[in-house]
């Protein structure tokens, strides 16, 4: 019999951008979610905001699990994106595509995050179906994000996230793997 495998994925991205919305949407079963009422500027955007994490668990076969970790969208609780990256095997990024503020957010973000957590990443798109919605293209080039994807995604619909999900740990499992044929073997400084 295979052992069950479990996988963890961060869901993290600007404030309004459909985290939490993605993790209870993918979770098959009961999820923890930390919304509270904003008392600042957000309160405009939306009536709740995730002030810790969001967590669900998406079973993918009798072998695969995936532990679903979604971030908060505001920067002055960025200490969580690394205590919740870790162990992770990729992060999922979602921007909120009619928003020019998420995307400049997520330039910030993104650099952040390569320089202090540097997981396989993917972009997750949002409210494409919404009036004044950037395309994936525009995104893209506007982000300037080199290799990293970006792909439309609807919060709200499971298959389309499940698809985002299973896109990145296929891409996170390349690299894994591209990384173990350059190692040589040599255990160098080890012993
Ligand atoms: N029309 C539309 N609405 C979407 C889509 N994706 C997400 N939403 C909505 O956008 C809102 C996003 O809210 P949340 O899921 O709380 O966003 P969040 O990223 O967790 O926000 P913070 O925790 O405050 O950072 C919800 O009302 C979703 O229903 C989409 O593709 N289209
Ligand atoms: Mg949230």
């Amino acid at each position: 019999m295979i052992d069950k495998q479990v996988v963890k994925l961060v869901i993290t991205g600007p404030v309004n951008s459909g985290k939490t919305t993605m993790v209870q949407n993918l979770s098959d079963s009961q999820v923890t979610a930390t919304d509270v009422v904003p008392s600042d500027q957000v309160a405009k955007l939306k009536s709740m905001t995730t002030v810790g994490l969001d967590f669900g668990i998406l079973k993918i076969d009798e072998q695969l699990e995936l532990h679903l970790f979604g971030t908060p969208g505001q920067a002055r609780f960025n200490f969580m994106w690394n205590i919740l990256s870790k162990g992770a095997i990729a992060a999922i990024f979602l921007i909120d595509s009619t928003c020019d503020d998420s995307l400049n957010e997520m330039r910030k973000m993104y650099k952040y995050y390569r320089e202090q957590v540097g997981l396989p990443a993917i972009v997750g798109a949002t409210k494409q179906d919404l009036p004044g919605a950037k395309s994936v293209e525009e995104i893209a080039s506007q982000l300037n994000l080199g290799e990293i994807m970006v792909i439309p995604v609807d919060a709200r619909e499971k298959e389309a996230s499940k698809m985002l999900a299973l896109t990145v740990l296929g891409n996170a499992l390349v690299e894994a793997s591209a990384e173990d044929e350059n190692n040589d073997g040599n255990y160098g400084d080890l012993f």
